[in-house]
């Protein structure tokens, strides 16, 4: 498989961000959006998904979050697309039930070209710190729209909000880092009846 990485920068009136990201990698990061509870999420998602990511973020913080999240989002799930080139050689389909403490979250992927968000996940506050836990939707919406995958992640029980949303950062790592390994016994075809996942 050649190296898969990409780099994506992405400029609006409300952020500008620039993501580098590198599929194969060890789970290095280096994250400064701004958001400190964000960056410690995205710490999650490239070290359980052993993809290197590089995001770097100004955004209109003194509205709120949500631009700056949403936005990574765009911009890293591009990257990602962009690193797949037309997925060839990948195993596709992964899922993980993922434990931490007292919560479990379920993360199922189908890396499919097709973008699509199923969500079942409840916060009991909507805040964690300053993070609005609203964001955590929107930011994998945003992932799933642009990396082009479906995506369907379930909290099965949980009572700590952090660790809600840190469940599910870890459970989409681990998915994504299952479902981009190559297939050993097809490593160079497209894994689908169609001969494109390019959606
Ligand atoms: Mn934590």
């Amino acid at each position: 498989m050649a190296p898969r990485s990409a780099e994506v920068s992405r400029k609006t009136k409300e952020t500008e961000i620039s993501v580098s990201v590198h599929v194969d990698g060890t789970g290095r990061s280096e994250m400064a959006t701004g958001v400190g509870f964000f960056d410690h999420m995205l710490d999650q998602l490239s070290r359980h998904s052993l993809i290197d990511m590089k995001v770097s973020a100004k955004g209109d913080l003194h509205i709120d979050d949500h631009h700056t999240v949403e936005d990574c989002g765009i911009a890293i799930g591009q990257a990602l697309s962009k690193a797949l080139g037309d997925r060839r050689g990948i195993m596709r389909y992964a899922s993980i039930d993922l434990a931490m403490d007292e919560t479990l979250t379920r993360a199922a992927i189908d890396v499919s070209g097709r973008p699509f968000l199923v969500w079942n996940v409840n916060f009991s506050a909507p805040k964690i710190g300053t993070f609005d836990t609203e964001l955590v939707r929107e930011f994998f919406q945003a992932l799933a729209q642009n990396a082009g995958i479906t995506l369907h992640v379930t909290n099965h029980y949980g009572a700590n909000n952090h660790h809600i949303a840190e469940t599910c950062f870890k459970a989409v790592a681990r998915a994504l880092r299952m479902a981009l390994e190559s297939d050993p016994r097809q490593p160079d075809a497209v894994p689908s009846t169609k001969g494109s996942l390019k959606g």
